[in-house]
């Protein structure tokens, strides 16, 4: 039996090619239309747009030789987009067929009780009855999984008989239930990653694998009466590590951290180290405190190359090694930022941002963060009135789907004289309360977005950076904050609060936490979907197993490993 692996072009298959090789079991890969004769047992890892997953399949000649394939009933697993190209059509690519295998569609969440995409952390509750181990997959109702995605097969099995029989699992997400795993026969498809949920997605693809290997199809699904599932939204909080990366002045790449964004340290008074003063802060190697962060529960995480905005990142190779070593040893969702935007190599070659991400992609980042570039895609999407198509948030988004793209947003406050300002921000202006902190006290100040890492302000506010960013496709905001990195004084509230209200698709809070206390307090004020931090991780001053046991003290929902 030989397992073998399905690039169609536009998914994270570094990610599964390194679990499956954390499992030990040798694999291949699918790469023309006979390899198909070759394979016993297939997994299609997919990322990125239904119509895009269907299009690269039917241009490199493979959508008939897998629908073959899977018809032979020889064991498929379909992640993801790998899953919903089973059905017969998805929403989100109104004018694409899928393979029909299951003759019902995918349709887009609702979000006007939540935020899309579904990008986070949830529980699945298997409905086959049987306590069968191999019929449970290796996958278990107290356990949490990884979901990034904006459509799904909604579980109903009054008005969607067909899907019901299919289904064996369900997920809980906000006012909708739908299918997290579909199983008949030979066919199993998850909704989740299981290369990127941690132990829990692994025990997951060692069962199906192991199983399939064997040549044991699992004990087909006992017929059963379809019963609604429990309510049980097990979404959880996102705890983010971050590691800002950039060489020092020697060329090694190191995890710095600034203090509102200067990252060199400062002379400590009467300091004998006086030579360490306007050093790149050096807080440890990306690769080593990546691992650091995995095991100690992260729930995600983010590598800035904070001076990208220098060079082509593609010349600057060390961060694609970087991320690619990051990736065989963390198996939760990585995101790569800084210098995502179209380039130029040093020997002319153009390379424009889809190609960028594409090289990110390839070696194991999930999403991508884009910060400068979409300040400059909004100013013109302003000026215009509507995207021409040539952004990096539009061209990534089109190609890998809007789950793989982030806007990180670099705002500064700009304190104002409420009595006299006259500025376009009125409705966007921020009070100091009577209580607040006595600097912001009679004061009014609105966001003003930066580029180049807060070298450069531009005339775009954080409201209109946000708005802008989805509309042009991003699937998510990592909201940073200039005045509050580094310092520990807590999460700005105000600024959070704003954009969380001004959007629809998920916001990360960012920037400031000191204590544990800070997660729960942003969490509980501003709703957010996920909380980032990085000193605080990097100094060993709070952990983020502390983190998770706090939010759990108040009632949050959060991933324990
Ligand atoms: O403009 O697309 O090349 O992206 C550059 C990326 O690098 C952006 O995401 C930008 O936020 C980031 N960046 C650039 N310069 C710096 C700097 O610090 N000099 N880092 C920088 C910004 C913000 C967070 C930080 C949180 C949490 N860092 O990443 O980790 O504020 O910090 P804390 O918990 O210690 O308070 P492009």
């Amino acid at each position: 039996m030989t397992l073998f692996l399905l690039d169609h072009g536009a998914g994270n298959v570094q990610s599964l090619a390194n679990s499956i090789k954390r499992l030990g079991y040798p694999f291949s890969w699918i790469s023309t239309p006979e390899d198909f004769q070759k394979a016993t047992v297939l997994i299609f890892p997919g990322q990125g747009a239904f119509h895009t997953a269907i299009e690269c399949l039917t241009a490199r000649g493979l959508l008939h030789p897998l629908l073959d394939y899977i018809n032979s009933g020889k064991p498929y697993f379909g992640i993801c987009i790998g899953m919903q190209v089973l059905f017969a059509s998805s929403a989100e690519s109104p004018s694409v067929r899928g393979l029909g295998i299951i003759p019902c569609d995918i349709v887009r969440f609702d979000d006007t009780d939540k935020a899309v995409p579904h990008m986070g952390w949830n529980t699945i509750e298997c409905l086959d009855p049987s306590s069968d181990p191999q019929s449970t997959e290796g996958l278990s109702a107290t356990s949490h999984y990884y979901f990034v995605h904006s459509y799904c097969a909604i579980y109903d099995p009054e008005r969607n008989p067909v899907a019901a029989e299919w289904a064996h699992s369900t997920t809980q997400y906000g006012n909708d239930v739908f299918v997290s795993t579909v199983r008949k026969g030979n066919v199993f498809g998850a909704q989740f990653h299981p290369e990127k949920s941690g132990a829990a997605g692994l025990a997951n693809l060692d069962a199906w694998i192991k199983q399939s290997l064997a040549g044991r199809v699992p004990t087909a699904t006992v017929t059963r009466a379809p019963r609604p599932p429990k309510p049980a939204d097990g979404f959880t909080k996102r705890i983010i590590a971050c590691m800002d990366v950039r060489a020092n002045d020697e060329g090694d790449l190191v995890v710095t951290k600034g203090d509102q964004y200067d990252v060199r340290e400062k002379a400590a008074p009467n300091s004998s180290t006086v030579d360490a003063a306007g050093a790149v802060r050096n807080l440890g190697k990306p690769v080593a405190l990546a691992s650091k962060y995995f095991e100690s529960g992260a729930d995600e995480l983010c590598l800035l190359n904070i001076t990208s905005f220098r060079n082509s990142p593609l010349h600057d190779q060390p961060m694609l090694a970087v991320v690619r070593a990051a990736a065989e040893r963390v198996f939760v969702p990585l995101t790569i930022g800084g210098g995502i935007k179209d380039a130029v190599d040093p020997d002319g070659t153009k390379r424009p941002a889809v190609e960028v991400a594409g090289a990110y992609f390839r070696v194991g980042a999930d999403k991508v963060s884009i910060g400068s570039e979409a300040v400059y895609a909004v100013e013109k999407l302003r000026a215009a009135g509507s995207g021409d198509g040539t952004s990096a948030i539009e061209t990534i988004s089109k190609m890998y789907g809007r789950q793989a793209v982030v806007v990180s947003v670099d705002p500064r406050r700009v304190y104002v004289d409420p009595s006299t300002y006259d500025g376009p921000y009125k409705d966007e202006l921020v009070y100091g309360k009577d209580d607040g902190p006595m600097a912001e006290r009679g004061k009014a100040w609105w966001y003003q977005c930066t580029v180049s890492g807060g070298r450069e302000t531009r005339p775009v506010s954080a409201v209109e950076l946000a708005r802008g960013a989805e509309m042009l496709g991003a699937g998510e905001i990592l909201l940073n904050s200039i005045d509050r990195d580094g310092t520990g004084l807590g999460f700005d509230h105000d600024l959070i609060g704003m954009i969380k209200r001004a959007v629809t698709i998920p916001v990360v809070a960012s920037s400031g936490a000191g204590t544990t206390k800070h997660f729960v307090d942003v969490f509980r004020e501003t709703n957010v979907e996920s909380a980032l931090a990085a000193g605080i991780f990097h100094r060993d001053e709070v952990s983020i197993r502390d983190v998770k046991a706090a939010l759990q003290r108040k009632g949050f929902n959060t991933r324990l490993i």
